[in-house]
């Protein structure tokens, strides 16, 4: 298993669209191990493939307690969306930041399991606002559309400027 590179907003490849993942073969359950590892390392809750620079419809969510129970959805699709829920939210892209997003209480998604089989799945709380979270990043979409302009904008340039500053003294390090 490997950990890999996260995007950080406002790198433009979070913005693409992923496409489907057409065979569930063996590069992917190696892609899902190593997003796993890396998600649990971060510590998080869920990532996408697209922030690990593959843009396929894959996302991997663990909102257990103990950090045991591993999901993954490959392809998913929102059956329905119920109620709304007001959470913070924040996301291995956009480190450091927390922000109350609204979004429906209870969802339900089909999609395929690590081994290429169809299930649907019934959520609400934390696991139902990560799934939302999720397939929004595999449309490109990020928890900062959420909210106001002024604050989208205020982290942009914060993430910015760490962008900056760490490549300097990456450079002064050489
Ligand atoms: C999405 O996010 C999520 O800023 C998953 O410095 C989060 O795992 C859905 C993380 C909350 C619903 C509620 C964020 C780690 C992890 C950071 C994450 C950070 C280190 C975020
Ligand atoms: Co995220």
């Amino acid at each position: 298993m490997a950990k890999l590179d996260i995007l950080t907003f406002p790198e433009p490849r979070l913005r693409n669209t992923a496409r489907p993942i057409e065979r569930v073969d063996e590069s992917i359950h190696r892609l899902v191990d190593d997003m796993l590892e890396t998600m649990y390392a971060a510590p998080g809750i869920g990532l996408a493939a697209i922030q690990v620079n593959v843009p396929l419809r894959l996302v991997v969510i663990d909102t257990s307690e103990r950090h045991d129970t591993p999901l993954c959805l490959i392809n998913p699709q929102i059956l329905s969306l119920e109620g709304t829920e007001q959470m913070d939210e924040g996301c291995l892209s956009v480190p450091g930041f927390y922000e109350t997003v609204t979004r429906a209480e209870r969802v339900s998604v089909t999609a395929l399991d690590r081994g290429g089989n169809p299930f649907t799945l019934d959520a609400d709380g934390l696991l139902a606002v990560c799934i939302q979270h999720e397939i929004d990043h595999l449309n490109g979409k990020l928890f900062v559309d959420h909210i106001s302009m002024l604050k989208r904008q205020r982290i942009r340039r914060k993430l910015e400027k760490d962008r900056r500053q760490s490549a300097e003294a990456q450079r002064g390090a050489a």
